[in-house]
């Protein structure tokens, strides 16, 4: 069951609320995504953190579904299998955290959100997407930025399937955003005419979240 606001308070949602009112990490450079791999602001992790509200879901294979919902032709109800029945690919990206960490050359496997967007059919006045993960988390993002070409809705992370701590059985990438976008534990993308925040947003976070524009919080 996914509620709206599940979440109490803890260190963590505490600590990045004050970050986003002080401005904590804004360099104020301007990002040349051409010749700079890294965005400004960021250092290079070798290892993967594991960041979330700190209720990781067991979900099953068999209890799994992917609700595809709102302003499309074509809603959709998926279970495991049929989500495997989609198109799969696989890709190569990098992560960038808001928290300042980003880490190269993660390979994916799983389907593209462009796949999926074929197979649904947004109506014109789609523009946002609003994502509800299994632990409660929500996340906004335009649709454009959804269907970019590096975004997948990954199942597997360096050949085997994602684990629980890191949104397994199937978490969003969205590469080119910064990592909160990125939900976990995924289980709903509604399709939407207007921006409504999620959980981050609404906590002092940016509506979009560019690395490369250090769109680290609202206002920014
Ligand atoms: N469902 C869910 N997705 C989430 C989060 C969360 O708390 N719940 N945290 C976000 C944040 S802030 C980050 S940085 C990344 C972290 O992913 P990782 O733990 O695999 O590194 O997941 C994002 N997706
Ligand atoms: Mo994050």
């Amino acid at each position: 069951m996914v509620d709206d606001e599940p979440v109490s308070e803890t260190k963590l949602t505490t600590t990045k609320r004050r970050w986003a009112a002080d401005g904590k990490f804004l360099t104020g450079r301007i990002a040349r995504p051409e010749t700079e791999r890294l965005p400004p602001g960021q250092h290079l992790v070798k290892d993967w953190p594991v960041l979330d509200l700190g209720q990781q879901p067991h979900i099953t294979l068999e209890n799994w579904r992917l609700d595809v919902t709102g302003l499309v032709e074509d809603p959709l109800s998926l279970d495991w299998t049929a989500f495997q029945s989609l198109p799969q690919s696989d890709n190569l990206s990098d992560i960038h955290c808001v928290t300042t960490w980003s880490r190269y050359d993660n390979r994916w496997e799983g389907v593209l959100t462009r796949d999926l967007i074929d197979r649904v059919m947004p109506r014109p006045e789609a523009e946002y997407v609003m994502l509800t993960s299994y632990d409660g988390y929500s996340t906004n993002l335009p649709l454009a930025d959804f269907a970019g070409e590096d975004a997948i809705l990954a199942t597997a992370w360096e050949g085997a399937p994602i684990t629980r701590s890191h949104g397994g059985p199937m978490r969003l990438v969205v590469p080119h955003l910064y990592f909160w976008k990125s939900a976990k534990w995924l289980t709903r993308i509604d399709f939407r005419g207007r921006d409504v925040a999620g959980f981050w947003e609404r906590n002092g976070y940016h509506m979009r979240g560019d690395p490369w524009r250090e769109e680290r919080y609202s206002g920014d």
